[in-house]
C-alpha cells in the first residue's frame, strides 16, 4: 500500500515485511557483520519468534538469509527467543538463546553452525543437550529467565555468561560457568540485582576504557584501568550502570549506586529497546544495535505490512572520565550521503527560523553546531526534572522561549507548520557546570490519528571550561527521526508517521532559534541519503 511505502525506512534496517523486535546475538564473523532479530515470519503481530538473519559486509547494506533458528523443539515451541553469539576458543561461533516451551517457561539453548565452511553461516543445529541452562535454583520464576548475553572468560579461564532473571522478586543479571560452553553450573551470587526493578531484561555487560572510542573484546584480558558496564532493558528502555568487574568476587560493582530508577541513564531517550553490543574486531570497535518499535496502531501495522526496526548500528564507548557512554552512528552510513550542502556562521536571533534547502528532507543526514553568544542568560536548573524529562520537554516545549534555548531543528514540517517535528536544545546554568536538555518533541509530528507521539528528553552536562559548541546530528528516514546530542551524549530515537509523506507534499527542515538569547550556528551541513540495499535475497 502507499502508507506502507511512504513510511518504510531506506537506511534503517528491516526486513520486507512482518514484525521485527529485539536484535539478537550481531556479530562479525570470517568477513561478515551478521545480524539476528526476532522476527514473526507469519504475521505483522507479535508472537512465533524466530531468529531473522542477515549479513552485510558493511553494516549498511544487506543479504537477506532464511531464519535461523526456527521453532522445532518441545523446549522452543513458543518461541526462540533473545540471545547473543560468542566465539568459543577454537574460532566456531555458538548462539545462546532463550527457548520458550508450550507454556512459555524460559530455559537457555545452544546452537552452533551445521557447516563451518558455509560463508554465511545459514544454518544453524541444537544438540540434545538442549535446554543448556534451566531455570533450577533458589529464587527463580521460569517464566522470567531470559536473554543470555555474550560469553567472557574469568581468570581461571572458565566461560561466564548473565542471564536476566526475576530473582526472588526482584531482577538480577544471574551469573553462570562453564568450562566448555555446553555444561553450566549457576554461580551462588549474581553477576549484579538489584530490589529497585522487577526483571531486566537483555543485559549487556561488556568493559571499555574511559576516553577510547576503541572498543575492548571482553573474552580477552582486560587492560588496567578498564571500567565495566552493564546495561539492562526495563520499563521500555535501556539504562546502564557503569562500574568495575571485581574478580575476586566475580560481581559488578556500579561506581555509584542509585536507587531511584528512574534516574539511571540511559542508551536513548527515546523508542529504543533490547539493545546488543558486540566488538566488531573488523575496525577494533564496539558497536550497539537496538530495536526500535512502531509508533502507529495495530492497525496501520496491518496496513503497512510491517512493523519494527533497527536503529543505526552505533559505535559505543565511555567519555574521559568514565562516567557517561557516548554513541555515534557507524561511519559507514556516510557512505549514503549524497548532494552534500553547507553554511556557515549563521546567527539565530529570537525568534528566527532558517530553511534548509537542497536536500532531501525525507532522507537525510543533518550535523549542526550552535554556539551561544554568551551563557548569561542560562536559566537556572531545578534536579527535580531529571525525575521526569518527559514532562519538562512537554512544559518547556519549543514554543516557550527561555534565557537560553530552545534552539534546533524543525522538521517534517508543512507548509504552514500544522505538522512538525523538533529536535532542540536548552541550556541550564547548575551549580558549577551547565545542564543541556534535548527534546525530540513528536506532539505535533502528524494529523494523523491514533498515534504515540511524546515529546521525549533526555540532559547532559555541559562545562564552559571546555567547550563552547553545542552539537546536534539527526538521521531523517522517512518515519525515523534518530538524533545524537552533544557529540552523543544524549541519544534520541523516534517514530513520525507524517501526512505530508503519505500526501506526497513537501516537508521543510529549519534551524530555530526561541530563547533570548542569539544563538551562532558556525557550521551547518546536511546531506541526501540514498536507499540501502536491505533485503538482497541469498539463498
Ligand atoms: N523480547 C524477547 C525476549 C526479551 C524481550 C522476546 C525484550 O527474549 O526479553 O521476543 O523485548
Amino acid at each position: 500500500s502507499i502508507v506502507s511505502r511512504k513510511y518504510r525506512t531506506g537506511y534503517h534496517f528491516q526486513p520486507p515485511k512482518n514484525w521485527i523486535n529485539d536484535p539478537n546475538g550481531p556479530m562479525y564473523y570470517n568477513g561478515l557483520y551478521h545480524l539476528f532479530y526476532q522476527y514473526n515470519p507469519d504475521s505483522v503481530i507479535p508472537g512465533n519468534k524466530t531468529w531473522g538473519h542477515s549479513v552485510s559486509a558493511d553494516l549498511i547494506n544487506w543479504l537477506r538469509l532464511e531464519p535461523a533458528l526456527d521453532r522445532t523443539e518441545p523446549y522452543d515451541a513458543k518461541g526462540c527467543w533473545s540471545g547473543s553469539v560468542t566465539i568459543l576458543a577454537d574460532g566456531r561461533p555458538a548462539i545462546l538463546y532463550t527457548g520458550a516451551d508450550g507454556v512459555k517457561n524460559q530455559a537457555q539453548c545452544i546452537a552452533f553452525p551445521s557447516n563451518n565452511s558455509d560463508p554465511f553461516l545459514r544454518e544453524w543445529t541444537k544438540p540434545d543437550s538442549n535446554p543448556v541452562i534451566r531455570p533450577n535454583g533458589p529464587g527463580l520464576n521460569p517464566s522470567q529467565f531470559r536473554d543470555p548475553t555474550t560469553g567472557w572468560t574469568g581468570p581461571d579461564g572458565q566461560w561466564r555468561i548473565a542471564v536476566g532473571a526475576e530473582l526472588d522478586g526482584y531482577s538480577a543479571a544471574l551469573l553462570y560457568k562453564s568450562e566448555d560452553f555446553v555444561h553450566w553450573t549457576r554461580v551462588d551470587h549474581p553477576l549484579y540485582s538489584s530490589n529497585s526493578s522487577a526483571m531486566w531484561e537483555c543485559p549487556d555487560f561488556f568493559a571499555a576504557l574511559p576516553g577510547n572510542s576503541s572498543g575492548l573484546d571482553i573474552s580477552s584480558a582486560v587492560p588496567n584501568g578498564a571500567k565495566h558496564v552493564l546495561k539492562v532493558s526495563l520499563d521500555s528502555c535501556d539504562k546502564y550502570m557503569i562500574g568495575v568487574y571485581d574478580l575476586e568476587r566475580d560481581r559488578f560493582v556500579p561506581d555509584t549506586v542509585v536507587d531511584d530508577r528512574r534516574l539511571w541513564p540511559r542508551i536513548d531517550y527515546g523508542n529504543y529497546y533490547a539493545s546488543k553490543s558486540f566488538f566488531d574486531a573488523k575496525k577494533g570497535r564496539r558497536i550497539i544495535w537496538g530495536w526500535a518499535n512502531e509508533s502507529d496502531s495495530s492497525s496501520d501495522d496491518v496496513a503497512k505490512g510491517w512493523a519494527g526496526i533497527q536503529a543505526i548500528p552505533r559505535r559505543i564507548w565511555l567519555d574521559s572520565d568514565g562516567k557517561q557512554l557516548l554513541q555515534w552512528p557507524v561511519e559507514e552510513v556516510e557512505s549514503l550521503r549524497r548532494n552534500g550542502i553547507s553554511h556557515k556562521g549563521i546567527e539565530l536571533k529570537k525568534g528566527d527560523l532558517f530553511e534548509i534547502k537542497g536536500t532531501d528532507t525525507l532522507q537525510a543526514d543533518v550535523d549542526i553546531e550552535f554556539e551561544p553568544r554568551t551563557m548569561d542568560k542560562a536559566d537556572p536548573f531545578d534536579p527535580s526534572w531529571l525525575l521526569d524529562t518527559e514532562k519538562h520537554c512537554r512544559e518547556a516545549d519549543a514554543t516557550a522561549p527561555g534565557g537560553l534555548g530552545p534552539f534546533g531543528l524543525v522538521l517534517m514540517a508543512s507548509d504552514n507548520l500544522e505538522e512538525h517535528t523538533t529536535v532542540h536544545f536548552r541550556v541550564y546554568k547548575s551549580q558549577h557546570k551547565h545542564m543541556i536538555l534535548m527534546c525530540s518533541d513528536l506532539r505535533r509530528s502528524s494529523l494523523r490519528p491514533g498515534l504515540y507521539t511524546p515529546a521525549y528528553g533526555g540532559f547532559f552536562e555541559f562545562d564552559l571550561e571546555k567547550e563552547r559548541r553545542i552539537s546536534l546530528r539527526t538521521l531523517i528516514d522517512r518515519s525515523v527521526v534518530e538524533s545524537f546530542g552533544g557529540g552523543g551524549r544524549v541519544c534520541v530515537m523516534a517514530r513520525v508517521y507524517p501526512m505530508a509523506l503519505v500526501k506526497d507534499s513537501d516537508a521543510r527542515i529549519y534551524v530555530f532559534n526561541n530563547g533570548t538569547s542569539t544563538v551562532m550556528v558556525p557550521q551547518l551541513k546536511a546531506w541526501s541519503m540514498r536507499r540501502a540495499q536491505m533485503n538482497v535475497k541469498k539463498g
